[in-house]
């Protein structure tokens, strides 16, 4: 298939699939979330494949968040309905596939940038990374699941504290906060994901398949947080913080949220 944003390679049994807008630091639009998920299915249907690997382009980003020059002008409905459709496409689909994915987080990991890394198994990060849930600083939450995987994965009060204060985490302490699984060199990020691919590869895909929905089966309790997650995150679309959080970022400068 042919792809605009993202490049799919296939190195043994493993699946790489890179997002490739690096002048935009790799983020997220429309195009390149169905570009993913159209990916992500294809990897789960060949029967050679056992491991996908997901990196960013070139040597600063992983990906800087949700486009925040597309999802500027959305409406609450439209924030809602794609929050609730990113979930289902990418998200959520990604995190149920049954071939373990590792994130090789390649650098910046912001808003829907991280987002997209939590939903997958396993996560590497390079020593240059720098990772977190700005999105309060726009005027909105995160929409992409964060609410529910950071604190499933760091625990409430840290992921609390991360998300409203809008907080960065530099690759070592992710590490230890228990957010990325290693941290590497940057020129040896892809060759220790390939590593522990060419490792899981050799197992059986028949268990691994069963290990990771008996895994996925003790969160599912998470539906109302994803829910609400929805809920809240349309809502934020008609603030007028959010208004003045994203033409802060469009036009360079800093905002000045009213609460409103
Ligand atoms: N969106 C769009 N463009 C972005 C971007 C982003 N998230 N991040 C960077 N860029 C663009 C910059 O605008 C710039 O483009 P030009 O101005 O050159 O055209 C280019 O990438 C290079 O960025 P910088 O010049 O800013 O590079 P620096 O090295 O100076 O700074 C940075 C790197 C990562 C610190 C900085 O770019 C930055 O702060 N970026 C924004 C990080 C951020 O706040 N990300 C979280 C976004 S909130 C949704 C669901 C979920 C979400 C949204 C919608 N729906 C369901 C609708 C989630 C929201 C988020 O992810």
């Amino acid at each position: 298939m042919a792809y605009q944003y993202i490049l799919v390679e296939h190195m043994d049994q493993t699946c790489v699939i890179t997002i490739n807008r690096p002048e935009q630091l790799n983020a997220l639009n429309k195009q390149t979330i169905q570009e993913l998920h159209d990916a992500f299915e294809e990897a789960g249907k060949n029967e050679h494949i056992r491991v996908i690997v997901l990196t960013g382009s070139g040597d600063k980003a992983f990906v800087a968040g949700a486009d925040i020059k597309e999802f500027a002008n959305f409406t609450i409905e439209e924030g809602k309905e794609l929050s609730r459709a990113g979930h289902d496409m990418l998200f959520n689909f990604i995190e149920k596939m049954e071939k373990p994915v590792i994130a090789a987080v390649n650098g910046y990991a912001f808003g829907g940038g991280l987002e997209l890394a939590m939903s997958c198994h396993i996560r590497l990060v390079s020593e240059n990374a720098v990772v977190g849930l700005p999105e309060v600083s726009l005027g909105v939450i995160p929409g992409y699941g964060g609410t529910q995987r950071l604190a499933r994965l760091i625990g409430r009060g840290k992921a609390t504290e991360l998300v409203v204060s809008a907080g960065r985490l530099a690759a070592n302490e992710a590490v230890q906060w228990g957010l990325m699984n290693h941290v590497y060199s940057l020129e040896n990020l892809k060759s220790e994901a390939m590593n522990l691919a060419g490792k899981i590869s050799k197992q059986s895909p028949a268990a691994i398949a069963s290990a990771l929905r008996a895994i996925h089966a003790g969160f599912v309790h998470e539906q109302t947080g994803l829910e609400t997650e929805i809920e809240e995150f349309g809502i934020c679309f008609g603030t007028e913080d959010f208004k003045e959080g994203t033409t802060a970022f469009i036009e360079k400068r800093k905002p000045v949220f009213t609460g409103k």
